[in-house]
C-alpha cells in the first residue's frame, strides 16, 4: 500500500486506534460531548460542528413536518434547534395535549429518521414572538406572580410542567439512541430585569434530575457581557446569539469571557427579522445572510440559523412587543423557507455556502409545493356578535360592579363582550375612556343600542367620542390580540383591565360574555339556522362585529387537488378567519404587511363542502345595494406590503 493511502488511513483509524489503547470503547455506546482541549465537540469521540436550523413544529401543520425537515437536510443541516411552548401543550393547568399538531415527540422522532440531530430548547420561556413568550396566561391567576424567577407560586406550576415534559423526552437524548445532543435552560434570561440565580439553578438541577448528567444543558444570551452576566450559570455551557450585523470576532470574544474554552456557538444566527402589524415586512438580503454565515462557518463556529423555516401563528398565538405592537399572523421571517415551506433565493445561497463545508446530500430537494388559486367565494351575513351570544357564551355571562379581566372570566385567548347601560344621556359626543390611559387590552369594538361608535385600542391611548339616550346598551367587544412575549412586561393581563369611565363617571355594573368563538366555528357556524336575508344596511364606515359563512366545493377525484392556497380580503379590515372550523388566524390588511393568509391544503376537503367562517370586526364590503362583494378571493401567491 502506498505510504500516503497508509498514512490516511492510520489518520482515519486513529481516534478508533487511540480510543482501543484506552481499553476497548464501546462503540455502541453514544456519546456528545465538549471537548475543552481542541474547542470543539465530540460525538462518539469524533470531532462534530452543527449547522443547524430553526423550526417551530408549533407553527406548521404535522402534514408538512417531514416536507419541512427533509428540505433542511436537503440544505445541508446536520441539525435543527426547536422550542417547545409550555402554553401549547397545557392549555389549562393539568390539562395536557401531546396529540396531532402537539405531537412533539413524533416531530423529534421524524427528525431522527430524517437523519437531523435536534438542539432542544424546552424554555420554560422561549420568546419566540409566541404568546406571553411560551409561558401559560393561566399563570396571572396568582395575581402578583414574578414570572421567571424563583417565585414560589412560578416555580411551583414550572416543576409540575418539567416533570411532565422532560421525561417524555429523556429517551430521545443522543445517549439514549435518540438525536437530541443539546438542551438549552431557560431563553435569553440575561435579558430579563429579574437576574434572579436561583431560579437558574432550580432549572438546572431539575433539568438534570429529570434528563441525567451526561447531556450537555447550555445557554443562549444577546453577545453583550451585561447580558451573559445574568443569563449564564456554572454547568452550563454559555453561548450568544447575533445576526448579520454583528462583528463575528467581536461576538466570540464575549462568548470567550465566559468560555475561554469549549466551542464557539451561535445558536441563534438571524436570517431574517420578525413583522409587527402596521409596520413594513422586514426583509435581509440573501447575500448578505451567506457571506456571513460563510465566514462564521470558516471560523470553525457550531451555527443555528434563526429562522429556517418560520411557518404561521395559526389562531390567536402570536405575540407582541412594547410599546404594545402585535405580531401578525405570517410567521414568515424572510427565512430560507417561506412561510409555506418554498424554496427561495436565500434557501439555495445557503445551501451553496454550507456544501463549502459539509456535504450536502445527494438526491431530490422536494420541491416548493403547487398553489392554487380557487378564486372568489361568496359569503354571507349569519349573526353579529351580540345576535349570536346564546351560541357563543352558552354558560351564559358573569355580572360585576367593575370590568373583569380574561383571566377572571377564565377566557385566555380571542373575545370578551362587555355590556353596561349608558347612566346618562349623551346626546352630544361624550368621551368613553379607560381610567389607566392603556387599560384597555387590547383593541375594543364599541357600539351603543346597535349602532358602532368606533374604536378603542392600547397602543393608541386616545377616548372616543359616544352618543346615546340613558339606559341605552353600550357593548365593549374586546379583543386579545397577543400577550408580550419579550422584557419586561410579558405578564401581559388582557381585557378591561380598569376601570371605564364615560364623561369622568365611572361606568358600573356590568355583564360581561366570554366567547367561545372556536367551538362554534368547528361545529360548522354554516349550521346554524338559515341566514338573515343579508340585510348589511348601508353603513359604508363600519359594521358591528359580525360573522359571515361562505362554502366552497373542490372536486374530488382530480390528482392534484387540493392544494395549498392563500385568502386575500378585498374590502375586509380586521378580523379573524376559519375553514372547516381550523382557525387559520388574523387578518388586518388595512395595516398590513400581511395582506393574506396561508392555507395549508390538509385543512381543506374534496368531499364536503369547505366551510368559511369570518368574524369581521369594523366593516365588511357586503352592502345590500351589491351583496357580490361580500367576497373573499382565495390566490395562489402571498402579498406582503
Ligand atoms: C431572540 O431574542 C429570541 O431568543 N430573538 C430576537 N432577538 C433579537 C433582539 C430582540 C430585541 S429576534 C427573534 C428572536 C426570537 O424572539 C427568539 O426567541
Amino acid at each position: 500500500m502506498h505510504r500516503i493511502a497508509l498514512c490516511t488511513l492510520l489518520l482515519r483509524l486513529a481516534p478508533l486506534l487511540l480510543s482501543t489503547a484506552h481499553g476497548v470503547r464501546n462503540v455502541s455506546r453514544r456519546t456528545f460531548e465538549l471537548d475543552y482541549s481542541h474547542d470543539r465537540f465530540l460525538k462518539d469521540g469524533l470531532p462534530f460542528r452543527y449547522i443547524s436550523g430553526s423550526i417551530h413544529y408549533f407553527r406548521i401543520p404535522r402534514f408538512y413536518w417531514k416536507d419541512r425537515l427533509l428540505k433542511m437536510k436537503m440544505a445541508g443541516l446536520n441539525a435543527i434547534q426547536m422550542y417547545v411552548p409550555w402554553n401549547f401543550h397545557e392549555p389549562q393547568p393539568g390539562r395536557y395535549e401531546f396529540s396531532g399538531d402537539r405531537d412533539v415527540e413524533y416531530f423529534i422522532k421524524l427528525a431522527h429518521e430524517l437523519g437531523l440531530l435536534v438542539i432542544l430548547r424546552p424554555g420554560p420561556y422561549i420568546c419566540a414572538e409566541w404568546d406571553m413568550g411560551g409561558l401559560p396566561a393561566w399563570l396571572l391567576e396568582k395575581k402578583f406572580i414574578v414570572l421567571r424567577s424563583s417565585d414560589p407560586d412560578y416555580l411551583a406550576a414550572v416543576d409540575k410542567w418539567l416533570a411532565v415534559l422532560l421525561p417524555k423526552l429523556k429517551p430521545l437524548l443522543y445517549q439514549n439512541g435518540g438525536p437530541i445532543i443539546t438542551v438549552q435552560v431557560e431563553n435569553e434570561y440575561g435579558s430579563y430585569f429579574a437576574c434572579d440565580y436561583n431560579y437558574l439553578r432550580f432549572l438546572a438541577h431539575r433539568f438534570r434530575y429529570h434528563l441525567g448528567n451526561d447531556v450537555i444543558l447550555f445557554t443562549t444570551d444577546g453577545a453583550n457581557e451585561i447580558l451573559l452576566k445574568c443569563g449564564t450559570l456554572q454547568g452550563l455551557y454559555a453561548t450568544v446569539d447575533f445576526g448579520t450585523g454583528r462583528n463575528i470576532t467581536e461576538a466570540f470574544l464575549i462568548q470567550r469571557k465566559f468560555e475561554p474554552k469549549g466551542p464557539l456557538i451561535n445558536s441563534e444566527f438571524y436570517t431574517g427579522w420578525l413583522d409587527h402589524w402596521g409596520k413594513p415586512h422586514v426583509t435581509v438580503d440573501a447575500e448578505i445572510v451567506a457571506d456571513a454565515l460563510y465566514n462564521l462557518l470558516t471560523l470553525g463556529a457550531n451555527v443555528n440559523l434563526y429562522m429556517f423555516i418560520g411557518g404561521t401563528n395559526f389562531a390567536y398565538w402570536n405575540g407582541a412587543n412594547t410599546p404594545y405592537s402585535a405580531q401578525p399572523t405570517s410567521y414568515d421571517y424572510d427565512a430560507p423557507l417561506s412561510e409555506a415551506g418554498d424554496l427561495t433565493k436565500k434557501y439555495f445561497a445557503l445551501r451553496n455556502v454550507i456544501q463549502k463545508f459539509n456535504e450536502v446530500p445527494e438526491g431530490l430537494i422536494p420541491p416548493s409545493t403547487p398553489k392554487y388559486a380557487y378564486g372568489n367565494v361568496a359569503l354571507r351575513k349569519f349573526k353579529t356578535v351580540a345576535e349570536a351570544l346564546d351560541i357563543l357564551c352558552p354558560s351564559g355571562p358573569v355580572k360585576s360592579l367593575y370590568p373583569l379581566s380574561f383571566l377572571q372570566v377564565k377566557q385566555y385567548f380571542g373575545y370578551v363582550l362587555y355590556r353596561t347601560t349608558l347612566p346618562q344621556d349623551c346626546s352630544g359626543p361624550t368621551p368613553i375612556f379607560s381610567s389607566s390611559s392603556n387599560g384597555v387590552h387590547d383593541r375594543a369594538y364599541v357600539s351603543v343600542d346597535g349602532v358602532p361608535q368606533g374604536i378603542l385600542d392600547r397602543h393608541i391611548m386616545i377616548p372616543l367620542d359616544i352618543e346615546g339616550k340613558a339606559g341605552a346598551t353600550l357593548d365593549i367587544l374586546v379583543e386579545n390580540m397577543g400577550r408580550v412575549n419579550y422584557g419586561t412586561f410579558i405578564n401581559d393581563s388582557k381585557g378591561l383591565i380598569s376601570y371605564m369611565t364615560l364623561n369622568s363617571t365611572i361606568l358600573t355594573n356590568w355583564t360581561i360574555f366570554p366567547l367561545d368563538t372556536e367551538a362554534v366555528a368547528r361545529s360548522h357556524l354554516g349550521a346554524w339556522e338559515t341566514p338573515d336575508k343579508g340585510h348589511y344596511g348601508e353603513n359604508i364606515t363600519s359594521t358591528l362585529p359580525t360573522f359571515y359563512v361562505g362554502n366552497f366545493s373542490i372536486p374530488s377525484g382530480i390528482p392534484d387537488l387540493p392544494q395549498d392556497t392563500f385568502i386575500s380580503f378585498h374590502g375586509w379590515v380586521k378580523g379573524q378567519v376559519w375553514i372547516n372550523g381550523f382557525n387559520l388566524g388574523r387578518y388586518w390588511p388595512k395595516q398590513g404587511p400581511q395582506m393574506t393568509l396561508f392555507v395549508p391544503k390538509n385543512i381543506l376537503s374534496t368531499s364536503a363542502p369547505n366551510n368559511i367562517t369570518i368574524l369581521e370586526l369594523e366593516s365588511s364590503p357586503c352592502r345590500d345595494r351589491n351583496p357580490e362583494l361580500c367576497t373573499v378571493e382565495f390566490v395562489d401567491s402571498p402579498v406582503f406590503i
